[in-house]
């Protein structure tokens, strides 16, 4: 059973939103044809308290960018994002949500960020997906969404780590690219821990 992971795909991080990943508004009409090629749909959510350790604006004399100490592991700054029940954290407008077999939330906890689908940045806590995927008899998960260089990489490398077959679909992705060449680090790390690199097109023509 294969399931598609879409990973954080809302509005902050469209091009109007606050955390604005370059052209994910076209990541849209390329996954929502992909979800009926799979055995099921699973999305993820960044759903952050407006107190998360993560918002530059939370630490007085910090700047987003800058790297600090949150609860003992590095954290980047970023601008204020997917803050809980507001528009910017909602899915993106055209996005077919209807298909998502289930949604986990992630970055609930003010403490501690959480850029994987599946457990938070110190690997404290599960948000319970990989319980959901092995309880649905899932083997092979494919990831799309944002960002590759952060939230799509580590849903990938935990779900490798948890045993699942793991692709990542390289079209239907964008990323932040903070520093030059992160997003091509991201895919070469992904390989290196024994992921796939597919596009969407091979997916669509049965070839997965
Ligand atoms: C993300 C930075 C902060 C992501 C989430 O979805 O990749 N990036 N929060
Ligand atoms: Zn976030």
């Amino acid at each position: 059973m294969k399931a598609l992971l879409v990973i954080d795909l809302q509005n902050d991080f469209l091009p109007d939103g606050s955390l604005a990943v370059p052209q994910a508004g076209e990541l849209i009409p390329i996954i929502n044809p992909l979800m009926k090629h799979y055995d099921l749909t699973v999305a993820t959510q960044d759903w952050h308290p407006e107190n998360h350790g993560s918002f530059a604006t939370n630490h007085s004399g910090k700047k987003i960018g800058d790297l600090i100490d949150l609860d003992g592991l590095p954290q980047v700054l970023w601008p204020v994002h997917c803050v809980q029940n507001s528009k910017g954290a909602n899915f993106a407008p055209d996005l077919e949500t209807r298909n998502f077999s289930a949604i986990f939330q992630k970055g609930l906890d003010p403490q501690i960020d959480s850029y994987s689908g599946f457990y938070d940045n110190g690997h404290r806590q599960s948000t319970g997906l990989a319980d959901f995927f092995h309880h649905k008899q899932i083997s092979e998960v494919h990831l799309c969404g944002v960002a590759t260089d952060y939230c799509v990489k580590f849903s990938a490398l935990d779900s490798l780590r948890e045993g699942f077959k793991t692709v990542l679909l390289t079209d239907a992705c964008r990323g932040v690219e903070l520093n030059n060449g992160d997003i091509a680090k991201a895919l070469e790390e992904i390989k290196n821990a024994g992921g796939q690199l597919k596009t969407s097109s091979e997916i669509r023509q049965n070839l997965a």
